[in-house]
């Protein structure tokens, strides 16, 4: 059995608590519950992870890329939350291991304020998953887990 790393940048723990209109109203320990099932249809397990904080995500990319190279897990479903938007250093963490990347965003980034337009991830991403609410990691997963390579 491998694992899929389920990581979730800043604030992501405040989900089902406030914006329910953007985010929908099941808490993060909701989703953890829909990212086991999901993982286990496919006889994986789910390392489920949230951080407010950049350098711990960077960390948490690097110690990936080491378990990916071991076979440990297939690869990670990222929302970076904000740092979508602001951070070249988790672009560059993804950059420098070999690793896949599903970015997935709850809610259409396109639909919102335009600072939300742009992602340093996407471009170092293997495939993204944006406005399908909790759904998205979901689909993360199966993408994660049918890829062939
Ligand atoms: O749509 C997404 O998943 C986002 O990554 C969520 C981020 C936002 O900054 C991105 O532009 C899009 C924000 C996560 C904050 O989540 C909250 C949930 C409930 C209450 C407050 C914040």
């Amino acid at each position: 059995m491998s694992a899929i790393l389920v990581l979730n940048g800043p604030n992501l723990n405040l989900l089902g608590t406030r914006e329910p209109t953007q985010y929908g109203c099941e808490t993060l320990s909701d989703l953890k519950e829909r990212c086991i099932s999901a993982a286990s249809k496919f006889d994986h397990s789910v390392d489920f992870r949230q951080s407010n904080h950049e350098g711990v995500l960077i960390d948490t990319i690097h110690e990936a890329g080491e378990r990916y190279k071991q076979g440990e897990i297939l690869g990670i479903a990222f929302n970076p939350g904000a740092y979508t938007h602001t951070s070249i250093a988790l672009h560059d963490a993804i950059k420098g291991v070999d690793v896949p990347v599903i970015e997935v965003h709850i809610s259409n980034v396109h639909a919102r304020e335009s600072f939300r337009h742009h992602s340093y991830i996407s471009p170092v991403a293997k495939g993204t998953i944006i406005g399908m609410g909790l759904k998205g990691y979901e689909l993360a997963i199966q993408a994660l887990a049918e890829a062939c390579d």
